[in-house]
């Protein structure tokens, strides 16, 4: 077909469309509309392709990765898949020809915000990479009613408003109620014994609900595969039971009425924090029983022996969240298919992997064994007996030695510790950046490191550079592929290419001139929502990320009330003008977090109303940071932001997007910044602060003394008694004395500036120095901000990927012609 053919029926299947949704022409629709026409045409190229490839995993009897995660944070969806298709020239032209926009139409689709943060994001980015490189999965997770909540800032405050994203229909789904499959709760174990003389266990007096998928196209570049995202919607079984309602048990069958509703009506705010909530367990269990029935069903369609299962199925369990995957496959295995506990575990064993997210004790996941074992009873009896013979072997291992069978138990303290089942039942647990996998094997994974070192290995992060730079960045993709091809596109090692041009002033030139642009677009944003003026020739310094105390937003909060008070009583300060630009969420129950955005409110609100400073510094805070206005805004930043307490960041993802767009990190030797670093050179990113190695030696030691280092420093002093003496918050104390005291005293079990802030804070001013100084040379500065984008090719999340198909789940790539 030629392009202009193409074009042409393009342009018809819109027609089509916009007749059969609406009745309507094209040139009659409301915007929303046109969206959901337009998605429906592309829908139709994409459905083809999704038959084929699932035809091709059939006949070649692919092994099938399921990757189970409470969150998917996929954004939105039509740039994406307008992009992978590669259709973006024909569909935009076609578009014009009609006197449409694409890029308004897709500011019409609302971002898939069923995701909190990194892990969300992660998730997202890896079925990306699985598609595009040709491997055969499925996402399985939760059609939230409603997503990430909508973040408002009212007078400088967060407030929370419901996400109601599935207002208009989602075009992209197909809701596929013949694979709808019943999960059980609550009730009670009954043992009968079969004609054979074996027990089978039996669930009874349960409430139950019916899960329906609901499938999300996932298209890779290119090459006409397509994976399918499997997200779990509950309804109500049989509606209204009329049974017990003659029964009159009207009040039960209500409450599965109920039970239905409340399941998948809300994605939980928390990130890096446990919500440890009935209802929580209960979204878990619910998708994990149905996927896997589903898995397993499907498995049975083409093989006889569920014996095998494990030859052509791994499930990946992000983070702990899915681990009721381990009992419940046991429960499958044994209950609907006779296997006996020595078959089942062997099947089990050979088929979950977990990833570990964190090392923040608030977010590992326990559960209370009475409300477990109520609301999960053959479940529950199934951990149980795996937590029994465990503690057999940790005892054969470790002979008198109760401390450590205590320790590593699965059941203990009246709890059931997710991560030690993940484990105990794991092949494979990984970490998510090299640090962060040797702190889990050397600290917080220790006992069980040393029980099975061979179940532990490292898998890096990465990000999808279809999104983060194809999509997000197109003037720099643009440029890039002028420069070294479009080879990168899926083979992002080949970006470093651009190293030859570094010295290059004219390329230096060009790379500044699209950053610059890219600043502009994003001043614009600014105005528009912010309503505040910002110089993109001023350094676009950036943070966006959740808010969360480890990530310490609060430090470079303090800096820049730090460079206030300085320019203030210097205005003449020779500094080079910066625009420091906030973004992220705080869950909605996290005050303290609440309390930062506020302050980072009224600091922006005092420094930017202020004619003597601010020509210097502005202060912006993004509201509602989600992954659509995330990609606008790492094109434009110029400093990339990653100032965790060394060893609580178990990797970050947005280090690596900054980076893949031109901006050099300012951060400490956390997560994956140590490889980013390792990659570009310490010379071309600004590194400070205690290692890892340091703070864990604090935390054991209990020597860090906070009030010593106020003592010292005057002007630190000065910064955080403005906290407590009205300078931000119109004259009263009240409104920031909780961070100040979090920052000055011990509280609870708590030490005193547990984050090591004013620790931090001085080695903290002096690499912003380095900062100021580096920027004012526009030549070096041009050359360090290409090299990030040259070095970064390790961060591809299709190198992850590559390394989580050869390594743990044994894969191969299938591809559709
Ligand atoms: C987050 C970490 C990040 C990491 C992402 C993805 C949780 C529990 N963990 O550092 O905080 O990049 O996971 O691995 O949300």
């Amino acid at each position: 077909m030629t392009k202009a053919e193409e074009k042409k029926g393009f342009k018809e299947e819109v027609a089509h469309y916009m007749k059969i949704l609406y009745r309507k022409k094209v040139s009659e629709a409301t915007e929303q509309q046109l969206f959901q026409a337009v998605a429906f045409a592309l829908k139709d190229d994409i459905v083809d392709r999704w038959m084929d490839t699932h035809k091709t995993f059939q006949e070649q009897d692919a092994k099938v990765v399921y990757y189970m995660s409470m969150e998917f944070l996929t954004g939105r969806a039509m740039g994406n898949i307008v992009i992978n298709l590669r259709e973006n020239e024909v569909v935009r032209e076609a578009l014009d020809e009609l006197g449409l926009n694409l890029d308004a139409i897709e500011d019409q689709e609302p971002d898939a915000a069923l995701g909190n943060g990194g892990l969300g994001r992660l998730a997202a980015c890896f079925l990306d990479s699985l598609s595009t490189l040709g491997y055969p999965a499925y996402g399985c997770g939760i059609r939230y009613k409603y997503g990430m909540f909508k973040q408002v800032i009212r007078d400088g405050a967060q407030q929370e408003e419901p996400d109601d994203w599935l207002k208009h229909g989602n075009p992209f789904e197909i809701r596929r109620s013949e694979y709808a499959e019943k999960v059980k709760f609550g009730g009670r174990v009954v043992v009968h014994r079969d004609e054979n003389g074996k027990d089978r266990y039996v669930q009874e007096d349960y409430q139950s609900v019916v899960a329906v998928p609901y499938d999300l196209p996932i298209v890779g570049y290119g090459n006409s595969f397509v994976n399918t995202l499997r997200i779990w919607d509950a309804q109500a079984v049989d509606n209204f039971s009329y049974d017990e309602f003659e029964k009159g048990e009207y009040i039960k069958a209500v409450e599965h009425q109920n039970l239905a509703r409340t399941i998948c009506e809300v994605l939980y705010p928390n990130d890096n924090h446990l919500a440890g909530k009935e209802l929580r367990l209960k979204q878990q269990y619910f998708f994990v029983s149905a996927s896997l029935q589903c898995a397993i069903a499907r498995y049975m369609t083409t093989h006889d022996d569920v014996r095998n299962l494990h030859e052509k199925i791994v499930f990946q369990l992000n983070d702990t969240h899915p681990t009721v995957t381990v009992p419940e496959l046991m429960r499958i295995l044994m209950d609907d298919y006779g296997l006996e506990w020595g078959e089942a575990w062997s099947v089990t064993t050979k088929s979950c992997a977990y990833t570990n997210h964190t090392i923040m004790s608030e977010a590992l996941e326990k559960w209370p064994i009475d409300l477990f074992s109520r609301l999960l009873p053959r479940v529950y009896q199934i951990v149980d007996e795996i937590n029994r013979r465990f503690l057999v072997e940790v005892r054969e291992r470790y002979p008198n030695n109760e401390e450590k069978v205590r320790k590593m138990a699965i059941l203990y303290d009246g709890q059931v510790k997710m991560a030690h089942l993940a484990i105990a039942a794991g092949f494979s647990v990984n970490g998510v950046a090299r640090l962060h996998t040797e702190i889990l094997k050397n600290q917080e994974l220790k006992d069980f490191y040393e029980l099975w070192p061979e179940k532990f290995n490292n898998k890096t992060n990465g990000i999808t550079q279809r999104r983060f730079l194809l999509h997000g960045n197109p003037l720099l993709a643009n440029w890039v592929t002028s420069k070294i091809g479009d080879g990168w596109i899926c083979d992002l090692a080949q970006i470093n290419g651009l190293s030859a041009f570094v010295e290059d002033a004219e390329c230096q030139k060009a790379f500044m001139d699209i950053k610059h642009q890219n600043k502009v677009r994003l001043a614009e944003y600014i105005k528009k929502h912010n309503g505040i003026d910002v110089d993109p020739h001023s350094i676009f310094d950036v943070q966006v990320k959740r808010l969360h105390e480890y990530k310490r937003q609060l430090l470079s909060i303090l800096h820049v009330m730090y460079l206030y008070n300085k320019l203030k009583r210097n205005p003449d300060m020779d500094v080079h003008p910066r625009t420091f630009i906030y973004g992220g969420k705080a869950s909605a129950g996290y005050e303290r977090a609440k309390a930062i955005i506020l302050l980072i409110n009224m600091v922006a609100e005092k420094v930017n109303h202020d004619s003597r400073v601010n020509g210097k510094m502005k202060v912006v805070f993004i509201e509602n940071y989600r992954v659509s206005n995330a990609e606008m805004i790492f094109a434009a930043a110029d400093l990339s932001e990653q100032i965790s307490t060394a060893s609580k960041e178990a990797s970050g993802t947005g280090n690596m997007k900054f980076m893949l767009n031109g901006a050099p990190t300012i951060g400490t030797m956390d997560g994956a910044n140590v490889e980013i670093v390792e990659e570009v050179g310490v010379e071309n990113a600004f590194i400070f602060g205690l290692s890892s190695d340091e703070v864990i030696a604090y935390e054991h030691n209990d020597q860090y003394n906070p009030k010593q280092i106020l003592d010292a420093d005057s002007e630190l002093r000065e910064v955080v008694t403005q906290l407590v003496d009205g300078t931000y918050s119109g004259g009263g104390s009240n409104l920031f004395r909780e961070l100040y005291r979090s920052l000055t005293e011990k509280m609870g079990n708590t030490r005193a500036d547990q984050y090591f802030i004013l620790k931090d804070f001085r080695s903290y001013v002096e690499a912003q120095q380095r900062v100021d100084k580096a920027f004012r040379n526009q030549g070096s500065w041009a050359k360090m901000a290409m090299l990030n984008t040259a070095k970064s090719g390790k961060f591809s999340s299709d190198r992850t990927i590559e390394e989580y198909a050869r390594e743990i789940w044994k894969v191969e790539k299938v591809s559709v012609k």
